[in-house]
């Protein structure tokens, strides 16, 4: 087998799961209480900002008391040790990589502990509630500020850094994520086809489990501290 130098792992809900915060699209993950199209897209913001407001205060609340798990610790782990190229890219809009010591990480869908002025374009830090339309302290508008999440229909963050170092991996690893939501379902094609490795970590099979060379099932607390160590 040729020389791992360079690794791409891509995370998604299964990760935090152990820390109790819910998944998407599990048996009662978090939108079973509410329509994904009622709160996670710009035109359900625009016609009921109250509800996803409300919707978004309520998990950036909860996570703040969540901490990081087995498999965070893990991944830090591996993230200061590994002497080659590394790239974490979560779809996890909590914090917990980066409360366990992950460097190497993008957020490739947004952080919750984030806000985003859309009047000046400003992105800040975040951890109180935006259900008040507070005003936006770099540009004194209120109203403007909404979560720093990316929605369905828009584009994701970082997606040429992304692509570029998908397209050099020796190894591409995906960990808790149901392979349901797209671009990050399709990186798995995008490593193999640039002759990478991928190996899948997750609770069961993903819907593109298939596409893995090699695939473990079971939870993150495990699988992830017995792969990096
Ligand atoms: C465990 C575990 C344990 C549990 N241990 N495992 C038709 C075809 C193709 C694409 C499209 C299409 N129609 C529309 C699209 C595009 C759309 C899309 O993909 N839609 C699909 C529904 C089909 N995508 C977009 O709109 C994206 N933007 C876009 O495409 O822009 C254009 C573009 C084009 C080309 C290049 C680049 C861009 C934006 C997507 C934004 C996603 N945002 C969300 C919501 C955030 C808001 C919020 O947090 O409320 O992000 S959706 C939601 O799903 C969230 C997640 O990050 C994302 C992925 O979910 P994830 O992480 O996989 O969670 P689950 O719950 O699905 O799975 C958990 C897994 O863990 C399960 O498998 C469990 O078994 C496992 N598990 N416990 C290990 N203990």
């Amino acid at each position: 087998m040729p020389p791992i130098n360079n690794i791409v792992i891509l995370t998604g809900a299964g990760v935090s799961a152990e820390s109790g915060i819910d998944t998407f699209r599990d048996g009662g993950g978090l939108w079973e209480q509410h329509r994904v199209e009622d709160v996670a897209t710009p035109e359900a913001f625009a016609r009921d900002p109250n509800l996803v407001l409300r919707f978004y205060d309520m998990r950036r609340e909860a996570i703040q008391t969540k901490a990081p798990n087995a498999a965070h610790d893990a991944l830090a782990r591996l993230d200061a040790a590994w002497q080659g190229e590394l790239l974490i890219v979560t779809q996890n809009v909590d914090d917990l990589h980066e409360r366990a010591g992950a460097k190497r990480l993008i957020h490739m869908h947004g952080e919750h502990l984030n806000a985003w002025c859309t009047g000046c374009d400003t992105r800040m830090p975040w951890t109180g509630p935006l259900l008040d339309r507070p005003a936006c302290p770099a540009c004194g508008v209120a109203g403007l500020l909404r979560p720093d999440i990316v929605w369905f229909g828009e584009m994701p963050y970082r997606m040429e850094d992304i692509y570029h170092i998908l397209n050099r991996a020796d190894l591409f690893v995906s960990i808790g994520t149901s392979g349901a939501v797209y671009p990050a379902a399709g990186f798995v094609r995008e490593a193999r086809a640039s002759g990478a490795r991928t190996l899948e970590l997750n609770m069961e099979p993903s819907q593109g489990s298939h596409w893995f060379d090699e695939a473990r099932h079971g939870p993150a607390g495990v699988l992830v501290p017995a792969w990096v160590d």
